[in-house]
């Protein structure tokens, strides 16, 4: 196999690290298998970018995507919702509880805006740019836009969730989006991973590794 190319951080790229917060991490409401393991490389690669966005999922209590808010169902299941279907959850990153606190580990001073996003008791988000009901949008394509960024690099978690989402609505606003796979951990329920790799493969979004990136 050939090298992988070296990817250059430039000031018109801007690394987005997703949903980094206590509850996706080991021992949290909704765990992601080794999502401890992503805190190390985002902080490395987070010194290689002038610009970082950070995100944060933001619910309030009786979210619609809580299990807990559907009765006799259960985590892990789906239900439809007025916008599609949506995957049941516990509930998690809960506004000013400590499970939606960004991880202790996070180290990135520099970082300029951070996007909430689920805030809405009624709709979900995965996706930093748009809501699950596909119209209601959070203003970050807006921003990246009006700070000039041209290319979006992703990392964080859930890789097959909320980093996938919001690295296909990042291509779909028209930045060239890379998905920086050893810098995210997955849930993997009910085939969403296979299914993250195929979206994003078929949107044409660059699926890369931390050592790709000049200076990792
Ligand atoms: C996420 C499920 C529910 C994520 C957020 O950050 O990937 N996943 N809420
Ligand atoms: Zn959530």
């Amino acid at each position: 196999m050939s090298e992988p190319q070296s990817i250059q951080p430039t000031d018109t790229d801007v690394l987005i690290v997703t949903d980094v917060q206590n509850d996706f991490l080991p021992g949290g409401a909704l765990a992601v298998p080794k999502g401890d393991e992503v805190i190390g490389p985002i902080n490395r690669l987070a010194k290689l970018f002038k610009h970082v966005v950070l995100t944060q999922d933001w619910h309030p209590p009786g979210h619609a995507s809580f299990a807990s808010s559907h009765a006799g169902r259960n985590a892990f299941e789906t239900v439809e919702l007025p916008y599609g279907t949506q995957v049941l959850w516990p509930d998690h990153c809960v506004q000013s509880t400590h499970g939606a606190e960004i991880a202790k580990g996070i180290d990135i001073p520099h970082a300029s805006l951070v996007i909430r996003k689920g805030h809405d008791r009624a709709i979900d988000s995965y996706s930093a740019f748009v809501e699950a009901d596909r119209k209601t949008r959070t203003g970050l394509a807006s921003y990246l836009r009006e700070r000039g960024f041209k290319r979006v690099f992703c990392a964080g978690l859930a890789m097959d969730f909320c980093v996938a989402w919001t690295a296909l609505d990042a291509k779909a606003a028209g930045f060239e989006t890379y998905l920086i796979e050893d810098a995210a951990r997955a849930i993997d329920t009910g085939g969403s991973l296979e299914k993250a790799l195929a979206d994003l493969k078929a949107a044409k979004v660059h699926v890369i590794q931390n050592k790709q990136i000049a200076g990792f």
